[in-house]
């Protein structure tokens, strides 16, 4: 209570709070200060390493008080929060970008230099958070980053895995993994809250009683208990005081050890128990787009409900609302199906623990719960059999059932005897053993299910939810809202000269809050100084990226080529074998050629980058191939240095930044009616790169935006995809001939023992084809023809490439969650008051 407190502490209090200010010098007064207190070292022992750390820790200080004052406004208005639930926050770097948004960073740039230090180098020290496998995890930093930036009260729940998503190098051609140790050097983006601790229980049984008011009650009896604790990363909006919050979870064992066992003499076991609790959140699960069942992902994901709701619910209850304002105060949003044990656990606390009866507990629950899905792979559909949901959890089983049972009474009165419509839309599979489909729970525990791309929300409508809408209707629960990424990231961070240009253009930064504003560039296509800066900044970009290539590679390539990118999660939908093959098919190409001939050609590099699932063996055979390919054709002086191949090791968010804006075309090429959105082509294009693409995901309302003349679009359309594969499997379709001769080439031995790339070639073969490759290839080379000859049209490029940029305002992130907070989460800006350090 501030009020009890003497004047005297209160003045001292206002005298010597918050004196970390912005200027120049104080923030050297906090760098030093950081240098000989935190770190323990002085002006003689100081590295670049030791500068990032001062740095990070000064900008943390003032971080941390701007987290401090929006908490505090947020806990005073009181209003509705969203809390975005993922288990995978792909951050990346935090030191540049808390320097932007907070506006820093020409004071600390300066103030840095002046110590010593280049900002650059200072910058490179920082190891990434890599806690996600892709585009999924991407979206959740990319939507916290507008969440805070718009001045929505929010919060990102996730877990804290002691190791992020391997790294990947390259021996003899093949991925090889290691740990991501990232904690090994302290974390200064991280407030450990060693105080904010929750028991999460596993296993047990269910009791049943009577309570006092006569009703049949459950109380779960867990046995296993394991500690959570808070780890709190603050993130900062642009241009705002609003600085929100993403809460990760770490395990720890209750009891340090089992005393009695230890003094039995039994270290082993007494040991064993505290690592098992520590295993919990140590390992990010490697895999996109592909489920893998194991006990301990499970457990990951209830840990990290649990946890997250006691902390949502403890946080409603202090404004001692009744319980069926809980809609009005909280909106949960589950990314993908990982969290929907949170639609369990929420239904549990109200009826087991809070004494809410079901039917009101169950408005609330779907009320409060959103769903985004990201695909409609098969193999990605979360499915957790039954038995081992019942020994882990027993009562959220019960609980499921029940779920289950009302939602199909229902349906049974709208859809009387119709007992195939009821086995389809019910939440256990009737396999043996019974499976319960994570996705059927999260539908009918929400109230609002989105696709991430307009093609993606139509489909999921026509093929996994098809059901469901004909028991909900077609326009009430299903919905669209596609993606969007950061303009502060993606464009302004990765690529400062075209900011700058942007910015000069423009007249002001406030493109970057506004990106609808890109479309003022229109108007200086044609200038000409506009254009000669334009091009500059593109070519300094891709000079950048040709050091990194000799320095992660040692490959030497042209920056003045035209640079051809496919960065992305190695995945058999994805294509990245279709590109190499068409690699292949241009080398042979060149071969073919006189000197003359080749004069004339366009000078390619085409530049992949992605990890592979460590247990998916035809994807990193595809790493392989590529490899094997770029070894033959980088050193073949005959076709003297038209075409170029490389793959960059370790593709993450830090090496995403410096090849996005290099790219003059990316390719994003899935299997039509695969790629639920894509996020990368967004980047690309925003940085003035064309698209080389097929019709999927948000390719087509990128090539909306940017019209017909600014993207190179081709393939077989999503519609087609069924009657091919169906061809494939039953009629003998011939190889497209352009393919069938890569092949033979592959197979002659043209890339080296031909043996290993067997059951790569065989996908296309005995596998039936199952992502038409051969169905698109024709397709896809005349593309590239295409490419090449709007290349060698260098001004009629540079106009393509400025108007790509200029209407790519429609999928900023920032638009993305303006659109969930009006039509999903109905919730409201809180714009934060400076505070007082009292
Ligand atoms: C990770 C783990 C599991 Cl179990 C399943 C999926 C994933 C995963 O990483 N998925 C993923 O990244 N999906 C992608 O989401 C993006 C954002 O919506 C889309 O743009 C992209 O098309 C989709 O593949």
């Amino acid at each position: 209570e501030i009020a009890k407190l003497p004047k005297e502490t209160l003045a001292l209090w206002e005298k010597y709070g918050g004196d970390e200010t912005d200027d120049k010098e104080a923030f050297q007064k906090s760098f030093i200060r950081h240098v000989t207190t935190t770190l323990a070292r002085s002006i003689y022992n100081i590295d670049n390493f030791s500068a990032y750390q001062a740095t990070a820790h000064s900008v943390r200080d003032r971080l941390i008080k701007r987290w401090n004052e929006t908490q505090q406004t947020h806990t005073e208005a009181d209003s509705k929060r969203v809390y975005y639930l993922s288990l995978e926050f792909l951050l990346g770097r935090s030191l540049d970008n808390a320097l932007l948004n907070l506006g820093l960073k020409d004071n600390c740039g300066e103030g840095v230099k002046e110590l010593g230090f280049a900002m650059e180098d200072v910058l490179d020290q920082e190891v990434d958070a890599a806690l996600g496998n892709g585009g999924l995890g991407r979206l959740a930093a990319c939507y916290m980053d507008s969440l805070a930036t718009l001045d929505y009260p929010a919060w990102g729940y996730g877990l804290r895995y002691t190791y992020g998503i391997f790294q990947q190098r390259l021996k003899d051609g093949y991925q090889v993994e290691f740990p991501d140790y990232w904690l090994n050097f302290d974390n200064p983006w991280e407030l450990p809250r060693l105080d904010v601790v929750v028991d999460v229980k596993f296993y047990g049984s269910v009791n049943r009683y009577t309570d006092e008011k006569g009703r049949k009650r459950y109380a779960w009896e867990g046995i296993d208990t394991v500690q959570s604790v808070a780890y709190d990363v603050p993130i900062p909006g642009y241009g705002t005081k609003n600085c929100i919050n993403i809460r990760l979870w770490s395990s720890k064992p209750k009891r340090q050890f089992d005393l009695s066992r230890f003094n039995e003499g039994q270290y082993e076991q007494a040991v064993q128990e505290q690592m098992q609790a520590e295993n919990i959140t140590a390992v990010l699960y490697p895999n996109d787009n592909h489920m893998v069942g194991k006990e301990l992902r499970l457990k990951q994901q209830y840990f990290w409900v649990a946890a997250s709701l006691f902390d949502i619910v403890r946080r409603f209850k202090k404004s001692q609302r009744p319980w069926s304002h809980f809609p009005d105060q909280v909106a949960i949003q589950l990314n993908d199906t990982h969290p929907s044990l949170a639609i369990v656990e929420l239904q549990r606390i109200l009826v087991d623990l809070e004494g809410v009866d079901w039917d009101d507990a169950w408005e609330i629950v779907t009320r409060t719960f959103a769903f985004t899905n990201h695909t409609i792979l098969p193999e990605a559909m979360e499915r957790w059999p039954v038995p081992m949901v019942q020994y882990l959890l027993p009562r959220h089983m019960q609980i499921i059932f029940d779920i289950n049972l009302f939602f199909l009474q229902k349906v049974e009165k709208a859809f009387p005897d119709n007992r195939d419509l009821l086995a389809r839309l019910s939440i256990i599979e009737e396999s043996t053993p019974q499976f319960v489909r994570m996705a059927h729970l999260a539908v009918v525990g929400s109230h609002r299910v989105n696709g991430v791309a307009e093609l993606h929300s139509e489909l999921i409508k026509k093929t996994i939810f098809k059901d469901f809408i004909q028991y909900y209707g077609n326009d009430s629960k299903f919905e669209n809202k596609t993606n969007g990424i950061t303009p502060r990231r993606w464009l302004h961070q990765a690529n400062p000269k075209l900011s700058e240009l942007i910015t000069d253009t423009l007249g002001n930064k406030n493109w970057l809050k506004n990106l609808d504003l890109l479309k003022g560039l229109k108007s200086y296509v044609d200038n000409k100084d506009f254009r000669k800066r334009w091009v500059a900044a593109k070519h300094s970009n891709k000079v950048r990226l040709t050091e990194y290539i000799k320095k992660t590679t040692g490959i030497i390539v042209n920056s003045n080529a035209l640079f051809d990118v496919q960065v992305k999660r190695i995945h058999e939908y994805k294509r990245q074998f279709m590109n190499i093959l068409g690699v292949i098919h241009r080398y042979n190409t060149l071969k073919k050629m006189t000197s003359e001939e080749r004069a004339d050609v366009v000078h390619r590099v085409v530049i992949f980058g992605g990890k592979a699932a460590p247990g998916y063996y035809i994807a990193k055979l595809v790493i392989k191939l590529i490899n094997s390919v770029a070894e033959v054709v980088n050193n073949d002086n005959s076709i003297e240095d038209s075409l170029k191949v490389a793959f960059i090791p370790d593709y993450n968010v830090s090496v995403a930044e410096i090849i996005i804006p290099a790219s003059d075309i990316s390719q994003h090429i899935s299997t039509a009616g695969t790629e639920a959105s894509g996020t990368s082509n967004m980047k690309f294009v925003l940085n003035g790169g064309l698209i080389l693409g097929t019709v999927d995901g948000a390719n087509i309302e990128i090539h909306e935006e940017i019209g017909d003349d600014n993207i190179f679009m081709f393939g077989n359309l999503a519609h087609q995809v069924d009657d091919l594969r169906h061809a494939h499997r039953y009629r003998n379709v011939p190889m497209d001939p352009s393919l069938q001769a890569v092949i033979n080439d592959i197979e002659s031995g043209q890339f080296g023992d031909s043996r290993i790339f067997a059951p790569l070639i065989n996908t296309l073969t005995l596998g039936q084809d199952y992502y038409l490759i051969s169905d698109d290839f024709q397709s896809y080379l005349d593309a590239q023809k295409l490419v090449d000859e709007a290349y060698k049209d260098k001004e009629g490029w540079i106009t393509k490439s400025i108007l790509c940029s200029a209407n790519m305002g429609k999928f900023s992130s920032d638009r993305a969650i303006q659109e969930y907070a009006e039509r999903i989460w109905n919730i409201e800006p809180v714009p934060v008051v400076t505070k007082k350090h009292i």
